[in-house]
């Protein structure tokens, strides 16, 4: 029996999705197949409104003669609001196999029509509770319901946070409801599935209202009410009985209202909960509230309301502290080893108005006093004051902290402290699908991987913000730009980058400008290398997920920003006007100086040749014809004067900067010959700072890619490799757990940069892991067939330190692998090819008679489509599965003495050479050179002892080795 499968069924990203609101969405499923190299060639799609059976079918495509098998559009007859449709998917193959029909997955829609909210907008009576009171507010109704119930939905929003309760019990796990979006222009709903929450016969639902993005203390200068000056919400329920008939309940004026035990909430600055204060059952029936307030109708300054688009966030993980104890100033202090953005969950058993105080810092000052500086004016204070009735446990509603500390006030045990177990770390992001790994030999770099993993879950917290913890945490564009490459191989980013990109255009500007954060709550816009998110980011969406429509949608907001730099510079091909960031905290620039020597006219007009060549491409993949020519030209034009104004005659660069190189080559602004000098010039720059980079954001992301791609590989490695300031290392060598913001947040010495803004868990430096997967791993994608359909796997290696490397990546496809394993005799390259893709694979070094997959020679082996020998090693077209190349490894350790100097070098080489270290031996004997060579491990050079040899017998060896090949190098390491 052969097995061919559909699996893994998703509707917009999504698995069994609850809440739609698209009258087209789009299906996608995997394949899995016991066979090497399977395709799809046909694919049927059955939709029902029934999941047994599937005989009543709304949609049949038929037999399609396709090999699409990600975003099928349904294309049936018009979707109703609040029903389910099941689907299931069949496939037939490249060897004419058909599957059997895959299970059943399904979709529900939620509200279709804004029509269909009879809900109102709801909030405390004004003349009652203060709209500006500190406290959340609750609001509760009390309702009946008669019958057997077959199914219910409550369809819920809020202006502020809401969180929701039926019965005494929350209602779903997401928090921080609705989310952030551009308020007035888009916000949320939520659908939550309650059919088993519900009785028959008295229900209450219960609402916590906090004043959050909306209207919170949000960006600098203790801004509040960016959106609107009164929390609200609005829900309904919707309850369909077994008899066919349906109910509706919704907030309306007969809502009661109340304060209770959050006392204070703010982003910023933490929670304040007083348990005296909490009403028992308030969200459920026999609860006494007549002395609550009554409610009133309002309307909030909100036009459109849409169905969640994103990952709802949730408590993903949960951490306990590593060790408790007390600072030289006499703090008590809780580390939980790791800096992390959630908020912690205290258990306590203490009397009652007990005051506990927990105070958040991200790291320790060079004293190991608890740090709070770099916070600036956000306080991440959260206050607890126990009710004394035996075990309390509370986590913070409306909050998150930034922390890995944290120091504890309050607790009266003194002596003892509190139990550690007592406190957990409840770790907050979007909760998006893990979908990369990253390992290597190097604990190190592997340490680098996890920090820039955990620098995305604390900044992915519904929008891609610069920081967790201070008064920031805004939805910068630069920085979300240089990391969405390397963000979209770690977590599945489709949903999360989808809203946020709707955002950017709903809040751009009229002259298509973009503004410096999304959602828009700062002055200010348009800055080169920040703007470009707006092409960037969809663009990187399609790429990763061949997402068309998302990029067919962007596509206006994408040109406007094209155009709007185009009536900027002082040309139409250049942009040399207004105020940039530049090369934004770059290592060359004055002292103490945010900003980086490279000239804003560099960077800008750099960035607006890319994003015209990406919206050129966009143009082509959407079949916009004459904008490809439009685009096109635009694209020669700025690139020719990038030239004139950047290149010498002799075919230099003008300008001296690291970051100025990267641009000119990262954005194929340069070519031929002067690529050549650029590229070896940048070589030069990061040789001068003895291996060392000046980059700031702009120059950072693209440094080591342009050097490995430009003939300098061992250049990047090293650079990776480099562990003192400034480097990525070298904040791990300092302990760091997440991605500091600037390369010298603690410097060598143990010092701040300053307290200004100095966040030790921003990701923008983060983005070195594209280059990570894409060139040591070598996983990437032919970009012409985007969402991996056709599969890149040509690997860097990365010298002795880094010998062996693995990359995993979840793709739309399936399970993509690529796994380099080097010893010193052999290459073993284990990849893994989702069905439905092909893959190009470059086994470097590698020559066409040794290599063996299992003990088959390449031409005998099962799946590989076509193979033939390149000067780089071995060139393979492959279809799907997993494989096991092995092959002798063409690096080895060799020896250079150079008499004259009396040094001898040891190399590492491959095809170059590159020196690991040198060494002269006391020349007094051949037994202390033998010991010599011993000590580094390297012995057996040649098949007679060393003892045995001469001077001249071992210069001669040494020579000989110089020119030989691995064979005659024995390496022992
Ligand atoms: C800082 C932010 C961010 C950066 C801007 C320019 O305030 O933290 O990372 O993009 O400045």
């Amino acid at each position: 029996m052969t097995h061919l499968q559909v699996t893994n069924l998703t509707c917009e990203y999504r698995t069994n999705p609850l809440g739609i609101d698209l009258n087209q969405p789009r299906l996608s499923w995997r394949i899995e197949s016991d066979r090497r190299g399977t395709l799809q060639r046909a694919y049927q799609v059955q939709v029902s409104l029934t999941e047994t059976g599937f005989e009543n079918l709304l949609w049949d495509t038929g037999v399609i003669e396709s090999d699409q098998s990600l975003h099928i559009e349904y294309e049936g007859p018009s979707l109703v609001s609040r029903t389910r449709y099941y689907y299931h998917v069949k496939v037939w193959d490249n060897f004419g196999r058909e599957s059997n029909w895959s299970d059943s997955a399904w979709w529900e829609t939620a509200l279709l029509d804004s029509s269909e909210w009879q809900a109102s907008w709801i909030t405390p009576n004004p003349e009652e509770i203060h709209p500006q009171a500190e406290p959340a507010f609750m609001l509760r109704k009390q309702f009946e319901l008669k019958k057997q119930i077959e199914s219910a939905r409550i369809y819920a929003t809020g202006v502020g946070l809401y969180e929701l309760y039926l019965n005494g019990n929350k209602v779903g796990d997401e928090l921080l409801a609705p989310g952030w979006t551009s308020y007035h222009k888009r916000i949320q709903y939520q659908t939550y599935d309650v059919t088993e929450n519900l009785n028959i016969d008295n229900n209450v639902i219960g609402v916590m209202l906090a004043d959050g993005w909306y209207k919170g203390n949000l960006a600098w200068e203790s801004k509040r009410h960016i959106y609107g000056e009164q929390r609200a919400v609005m829900l309904q329920l919707q309850v369909r009985y077994d008899d066919g008939t349906e109910e509706v309940i919704t907030s309306d004026p007969t809502w009661k209202a109340s304060t209770g035990p959050i006392l204070y909430s703010e982003f910023y600055h933490g929670e304040t909960y007083d348990a005296r204060h909490e009403q028992e059952g308030w969200d459920e029936e026999n609860f006494d509230d007549t002395a609550w307030k009554g409610v009133v109708v309002c309307h909030p300054p909100v036009t459109s309301i849409v169905a969640q688009e994103n990952n709802p966030v949730r408590v993903t993980e949960t951490i306990l502290p590593i060790s408790s104890f007390v600072t030289p100033e006499g703090d008590t202090v809780i580390d939980f080893g790791q800096n992390m953005v959630g908020r912690i969950r205290l258990t306590l058993n203490a009397p009652a108005d007990t005051e506990i105080v927990l105070k958040h810092a991200e790291v320790l000052d060079k004293d190991g006093n608890i740090y709070f500086g770099n916070l600036r004016t956000a306080k991440q204070t959260v206050k607890y004051i126990a009710k004394g009735t035996g075990t309390e446990t509370y986590a913070p509603y409306f909050t998150f902290q930034g922390f890995r500390y944290v120091k504890i006030e309050g607790y009266p045990d003194q002596e003892n402290g509190l139990p550690l177990e007592n406190l957990v770390g409840e770790v907050i992001h979007s909760d998006m699908e893990l979908t990369g790994e990253f390992e290597t030999s190097n604990s190190m770099v592997n340490q680098l991987q996890q920090n820039i993993v955990w620098g995305q879950r604390g900044n992915f917290v519904d929008v891609p913000t610069d920081c967790p913890q201070r008064d920031e945490r805004l939805g910068w564009t630069g920085d979300a730009q240089v990391f969405i490459r390397t963000a979209l191989f770690n977590y599945h980013g489709g949903q999360f980058f989808t809203k946020w990109v709707r955002d950017l255009k709903a809040d751009q500007l009229p002259d298509g400008g973009v503004p410096f954060v999304i959602p828009q709550v700062v002055d200010g816009a348009s800055s080169a290398a920040w703007g470009d998110a707006a092409v960037i980011c969809p663009w990187n969406v399609y790429l990763n997920y061949g997402d068309e429509r998302l990029l067919a949608e962007q596509y206006d907001s994408m040109k406007a920003w094209v155009e709007y730099i185009r009536v900027q510079g002082e040309n139409e091909y250049t942009w040399n006007t207004g105020f940039h960031f530049g090369d934004w905290l770059g290592l060359d620039g004055k002292e103490d100086s945010y900003y980086g020597a490279t000239p804003n006219d560099l960077v800008a007009t750099a960035f607006y040749a890319y994003s015209t060549r990406l919206l050129r491409d966009s143009a082509t993949v959407l079949n916009k014809t004459e904008d490809v020519q439009i685009y096109g030209e635009l694209l020669e034009n700025i690139i020719e004067e990038f030239r004139n104004e950047f290149v010498t005659k002799n075919g230099r660069l003008a300008v001296s900067t690291q970051t100025a190189h990267v641009l000119a080559l990262m954005f194929d602004l340069v070519e031929g010959k002067v690529r050549e000098r650029i590229a070896h010039d940048l070589n030069e720059l990061v040789l001068d700072h003895d291996f060392h980079l000046t980059t700031g954001f702009v120059g950072t992301p693209y440094l080591c890619f342009v050097l490995s791609n430009n003939g300098y590989h061992e250049t990047a490695v090293k650079l990776l490799l480099q562990k003192n300031f400034p480097s990525w290392l070298y904040s791990v060598t300092k302990g760091a757990t997440t991605i500091w913001e600037h390369w010298d947040g603690i410097k060598p010495d143990g010092s701040f940069w300053s307290d200004d803004m100095n966040s030790y868990n921003h990701y923008a430096y983060g983005a070195i892991g594209d280059w990570m997967y894409r060139v040591l791993a070598g996983l990437d994608m032919d970009e012409a067939l985007p969402a991996y359909k056709r599969i890149r796997i040509q690997p860097k290696f990365g010298g002795k330190e880094l010998t062996f490397v693995r990359a995993s990546h979840n793709s739309m496809y399936g399970k993509i692998t690529s796994s380099w394993n080097l010893t010193n005799e052999e290459v073993t390259a284990e990849l893994e090819i989702p069905a439905n893709t092909t893959a190009q694979i470059l086994l470097p070094y590698a020559k066409l008679k040794d290599v063996k997959e299992g003990v088959k020679a390449l031409v005998e082996v099962d799946g590989v489509i076509d193979v033939y020998q390149t000067e780089d090693g071995v060139a393979m077209e492959i279809g799907s599965g997993s494989y096991r190349f092995v092959y002798p490894n063409e690096r080895g350790i060799g020896l250079v003495y150079t008499p004259d100097t009396k040094v001898i070098d040891i190399l590492a080489y491959e095809k170059g050479a590159e020196v690991l270290g040198s060494y002269i031996p006391k020349i007094e004997s051949n037994t202390s050179i033998l010991a010599s060579l011993k000590k580094l491990k390297i012995s057996e050079l040649v098949d007679q002892p060393l003892t045995n040899l001469s001077i001249e017998q071992m210069e001669e060896i040494i020579e000989k080795l110089n020119q030989v090949e691995r064979e005659t190098v024995a390496v022992e390491q």
